[in-house]
């Protein structure tokens, strides 16, 4: 057989193995796995290296305005190429649909953005409009082009669409396969602690750890699981930052219910403490939900231990250290002011590597689930996400035993910090391909502008689990057809 590339020595990992074996690639795909493989126009030795999926990137906001409208730094060239470096090999940002704008207006506003990427991508839709045409004719026309999921809000005065609104979207998900996302905080509590706070005169960033308490998390999270229970819809709870919430996930999927679930890095190594650096510093470590504290870490990694989550992903939500991003609204301003997120594409798989094969809370199929193939298996990309003959040839190579400091400069991204300065991490992704080429090899960009493609997503297989509550069942409920 004739292979355009061969990856050789190197030991293959998977969801299910580890094998020592060559991985022979034809025209972007995987087209042999073997002891051993002659040939190939190209051959890259990957001894004494891990040779995995190519990370999945599942949260980030690329080239995308804020619930309040601010750009964020990175584009989907700069940010790409971040998670490329970062050992992603795909990534599924957002197409944000602000109130007033059709959805086909946002996915082609998102078309033109996604031009320039080096990684194949696709979108969550958000959603802040469900209107009649939204639902019935808009959404449908998106799912018909491969995008099979999308995120909502529970908090933002902008963005927030009501429990009516959520059950109207959940159930538009369910009859089309497609998967709802949800940000789950109780926008009243939230509120009500602003204005407290705001009365009380207490306006630096390390206020905005308290105004968003873990109860506003665990009970939205709760609302939220009981609002796609009544439709019998799929949900995706995105960056569940405290321990309640992921308790709460975690007895959810014991008891079957169709539920998946993120936690991030920032959950994981940072806490509340610093958004209370000097100065303004802290505005660095806005995000929301907010950092908590080390007794969440080490729950929140006891649930990644134990499976609670579907993937740990970035949020990548890149707003400068300057007045073109946390300081849009000026430098001496009350923390609901400062732009909110952080950024973290480029470094989510070193750390999740590090702190968690490296340091043996998880396995190398954990990680490989984590990074890749749970994403893979829940958004749709059929495609991707494993290493098996047949599918994209998306892999990373992983020097698994070289420690570096993380620094800005090995981002690659358009920022001016990194959460994470400083971190020693031990594991490098040192060699990724997108579809076969060879897009990062030891610390050099080989991609070219725009090479990455759109990804049209499979629906979800809804058959099997779930459960049609009492009152929707018609053999109990007196024959409503609800
Ligand atoms: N939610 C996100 O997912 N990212 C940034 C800010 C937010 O509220
Ligand atoms: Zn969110
Ligand atoms: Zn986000």
């Amino acid at each position: 057989m004739q292979f355009d590339t061969v990856i050789h020595d190197g030991t293959v990992v998977t969801t299910s193995d580890t094998v020592k074996a060559d991985i022979g690639i034809t025209d972007g795909r995987i087209t042999a796995i073997a002891e051993r493989l002659a040939g190939g126009a190209q051959r890259i030795d990957a001894g004494g290296r891990l040779v995995l999926p190519g990370g999945i990137e599942a949260h980030a906001h690329i080239a995308q305005e804020s619930s309040s409208g601010v750009m964020g730094a990175d584009g989907y060239l700069s940010g790409s190429i971040s998670a490329a470096f970062g050992g992603n090999s795909s990534f599924i940002p957002f197409a944000a649909q602000h109130r007033g704008q059709s959805i086909d207006e946002v996915i082609s506003t998102y078309d033109a953005r996604a031009a320039e990427s080096v990684l194949d991508y696709s979108y969550h839709l958000i959603i802040s409009d469900p209107t009649p045409e939204v639902l019935n004719d808009q959404l449908p026309r998106a799912f018909a082009r491969g995008i099979t999921s999308f995120k909502v809000f529970m908090t933002y005065d902008m963005m927030n669409i009501g429990d009516g609104g959520m059950l109207d979207i959940l159930t538009v998900a369910r009859a089309h396969g497609a998967i709802t996302m949800v940000h789950a905080e109780n926008n009243d509590m939230i509120k009500w602690m602003n204005k407290r706070l705001a009365n009380a005169g207490l306006t630096a960033p390390k206020y905005h750890a308290i105004s968003r308490p873990e109860l506003a998390e665990e009970e939205a999270i709760n609302r939220a699981i009981s609002l796609a229970k009544l439709v019998d819809a799929p949900l995706f709870i995105v960056h569940v930052s405290t321990a309640g919430g992921a308790a709460i996930v975690q007895r959810e999927i014991l008891a079957g219910t169709r539920l998946f679930a993120e936690t991030c890095p920032q959950y994981l190594a940072l806490t509340r403490d610093d958004l209370d650096r000097p100065g303004m510093e802290g505005a660095k470590y806005i995000c929301s939900p907010p950092l908590r504290d080390t007794a969440t870490q080490d729950a929140l990694w006891r649930h990644v231990q134990s499976g609670t989550f579907t993937s740990v992903s970035s949020d990548h939500a890149p707003y400068r250290y300057d007045d073109t991003g946390k300081f849009l609204n000026g430098r001496d301003v009350a923390y609901p002011k400062i732009s909110n997120g952080m950024p973290g594409i480029g470094a989510r798989l070193p750390y999740l590597f590090s702190e968690g094969v490296v340091k043996g809370r998880i396995s190398l199929q954990q990680f490989v689930g984590l990074s890749a193939s749970n994403a893979a298996r829940t958004f749709g990309m059929t495609q991707k996400g494993s290493i098996a003959v047949g599918l994209d040839a998306d892999i990373a190579i992983w020097d698994p035993e070289t420690t570096r400091k993380i620094t800005l400069a090995d981002q690659h991204d358009n920022m001016d910090y990194t959460p994470f300065e400083g971190m020693e991490l031990t594991g490098v992704p040192e060699t990724v391909l997108n579809r076969g080429a060879v897009i990062v090899h030891k610390g050099q960009l080989h991609a070219q502008k725009g090479q990455g493609r759109f990804v049209a997503r499979a629906p979800m297989d809804l058959r099997g689990a779930g459960h049609l509550v009492k009152e929707r069942d018609v053999t109990v409920n007196f024959g409503a057809k609800i």
